[in-house]
């Protein structure tokens, strides 16, 4: 059975949802991030050599990083259609949006809060203006990243927005608002909020 260490309150929250989309049974492991004994556990560290929830262990292995489990996830319960199949023309797209959150989305948001100064051609994220407008474009079909088929990637994009509007830095344009309004409309959301609720 897989098994996700998890703390209330952290990205181990998106990785629930995920597991929840596929059907699979698990259990959760508390960890306490904010506890350094239990950060130091030699199983936790294993997996995340960080040292950071969200981490995963499954028959014989494990790994971290919220978009690293979703992937996984997705090619291993492929019954739940979370992933379009290498073959698949979508795949490339699917991919480039899994990446997005911790490739971009983040570190643009920290250059904004942060005050950096932009430097769109140097910085691999570009800036947060472009990573809002990729946002935008990306989502102006819908409902979904990949038009009517709902994905991982939805998960990991409508997690984000979902913890932005939490921290009130999700900006004001109804289009991101409507989309994150159809995340965490999903049963699978859902049950991942009352799995967390114990
Ligand atoms: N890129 C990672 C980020 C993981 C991360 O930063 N997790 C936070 C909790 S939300 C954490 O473990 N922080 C504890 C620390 O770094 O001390 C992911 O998406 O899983």
């Amino acid at each position: 059975m897989l098994k996700l260490y998890w703390w209330p309150k952290t990205r181990a929250q998106r990785a629930i949802w995920m597991i929840e989309e596929t059907g699979a049974d698990y259990e959760l492991l508390p960890l306490d991030i904010d506890d350094p004994v239990a950060r130091a556990d030699p199983a936790f560290r294993a997996v995340s050599p960080l040292g950071k929830l969200p981490a995963l262990l499954y028959d014989g292995g494990g790994l971290a990083d919220s978009a690293a489990i979703g992937l996984w996830l997705a090619d291993r319960f492929p019954e739940a259609g979370l992933a379009p199949a290498v073959e698949d023309p979508r795949r490339g797209r699917y991919l480039w949006w899994m990446v997005f959150t911790t490739g971009v989305i983040e570190p643009a948001v920290a250059e904004k809060l942060g005050g950096w100064p932009a430097s769109p051609r140097r910085n691999g994220w570009g800036d947060y203006d472009s990573m809002l407008g990729a946002l935008e474009q990306g989502l102006a079909q819908g409902p979904w990243l990949l038009g009517e088929r709902f994905t991982m990637a939805d998960v990991m994009i409508g997690s984000t927005l979902h913890f932005f509007r939490q921290f009130g830095i999700l900006p004001e344009n109804p289009l991101l608002h409507a989309y994150a309004d159809r995340c965490v409309a999903r049963p699978a959301f859902q049950r991942a909020l009352a799995r967390e609720a114990g």
